[in-house]
């Protein structure tokens, strides 16, 4: 807690975040892959991430004797890969490590090739993490669906997924896709992000979106993964109150203080005001800030005794989330001597604190 306001921009005075990190890393929301080796599981990495296949292959490291992951990105993750090697293999015996993967795993995502109709070993893994009862949430993704034609891939399609469907007793949302379209694109790829998105929400956010123009929105891109990297830590001291991280705000400091200086704007308390200040009353009342950023004594948001703590996290995501959009936002005009408008930082606040609650992996719904 930041007693004073001093401290808020002293960054050496505050707490050290190593340890918030660390449980961060430990609990990234992680998305499993299952498929056999070829359906297509790194280039599904690749798809969302817009990494070479050279730095995927790359970046995996052993987890358990069958299991590898990829955290990303990898020196501030906010999200895990999960790949389960030796698939369909004669000595592959999956039991422990299926246990072990439905108790860190979030979602599974299912990956079979569209012309791979030979689906023993993943369907024989599937029924042991039916079992176990811990994954709820699956999709299956269709690789390589313009190789066949519209109503071979038809059948196709249908073949596979009815044996997942057996296997789990009930529809299981699915999405076809091609990552090696002939033009370079990737066929239904805004389809397969909402579709993973609704599996583990983080997707949503992290992907780049790549409809907007506005060169403010694009230098945020840049820098939205080190706001979600905060944002994960933020979350995570909610999650576990017990173990003394962090807290929240000492969390958001820093964030805005790396921000900062990388719009290579001074960071004080005189811009620190100007921030708050246009975030208007209902930001001010979040924080219990009475009197106008000034006077500010204590900068802790109000939620944080009242609720749960899954809720806790994810308003702390969200907030997180809303403070470093606005800030980029913020910055991005300072640094460039521009008026900075009340009402777009307000909006841009709002929004971006529901994409943020949303995105919280942790968020129950
Ligand atoms: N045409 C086509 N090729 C694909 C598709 N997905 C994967 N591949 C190719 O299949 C091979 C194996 O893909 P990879 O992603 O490494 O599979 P993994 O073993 O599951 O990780 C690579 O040569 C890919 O280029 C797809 O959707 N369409
Ligand atoms: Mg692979």
């Amino acid at each position: 807690m930041f007693e004073t306001i001093k401290e808020f921009f002293n960054p050496n005075g505050n707490p050290d975040l190593t340890k918030a990190h660390e449980f961060q890393r430990k609990n990234l929301p992680t998305l499993w892959l299952l498929g056999k080796t070829g359906a297509g599981k790194s280039s599904l990495i690749q798809a969302i991430t817009n990494l070479s296949s050279v730095e995927v292959g790359n970046g995996f490291e052993p987890c358990t004797m069958t299991a590898s992951k990829y955290d990303f990105p990898q020196e501030r993750p906010i999200m895990r890969f999960m790949d389960t090697r030796g698939l369909g293999e004669a000595d592959y015996n999956p039991k422990e490590d299926l246990d072990k993967l439905g108790d860190t795993c979030h979602a599974l995502v299912i990956v079979m090739k569209v012309d791979e109709p030979e689906q023993s070993a993943v369907v024989n893994a599937l029924k042991k993490i039916k079992k176990q009862k811990k994954i709820k949430k699956l999709l299956v993704v269709h690789t390589a669906v313009l190789t066949a034609s519209e109503k071979e891939r038809e059948r196709q399609v249908a073949f596979n997924q009815q044996k997942i469907k057996d296997v789990w007793d009930e529809n299981v949302e699915s999405v076809i896709v091609d990552f090696e379209a002939d033009d370079g694109s990737i066929y239904n790829y805004d389809l397969l992000i909402d579709k993973l998105a609704s599996i583990l929400p983080i997707i949503n956010v992290m992907v780049e979106d790549k409809e907007h123009s506005a060169k403010e929105s694009k230098n945020f891109d840049k820098l939205k993964n080190e706001v979600l990297w905060y944002c994960g830590s933020a979350s995570t001291s909610d999650l576990f109150p017990g173990v003394g991280l962090v807290s929240v705000p000492a969390i958001q400091a820093k964030m805005l203080h790396s921000l900062a200086n990388q719009y290579e704007v001074e960071w004080s308390m005189e811009v620190f005001s100007e921030l708050i200040g246009t975030l208007g009353s209902s930001f001010a009342l979040q924080y219990g800030i009475k009197h106008g950023a000034r006077q500010l004594v204590k900068f802790v948001p109000v939620y944080g005794q009242t609720v749960g703590a899954v809720t806790a996290a994810a308003l702390s995501f969200g907030s997180t989330y809303g403070l470093g959009r606005v800030a980029c936002y913020y910055f991005y005009h300072k640094s460039r001597g521009e008026e900075i408008s009340e009402q777009e930082m307000q909006d841009l606040y709002r929004d971006a604190m529901k994409k943020g609650k949303k995105a919280s992996s942790y968020e129950s719904d």
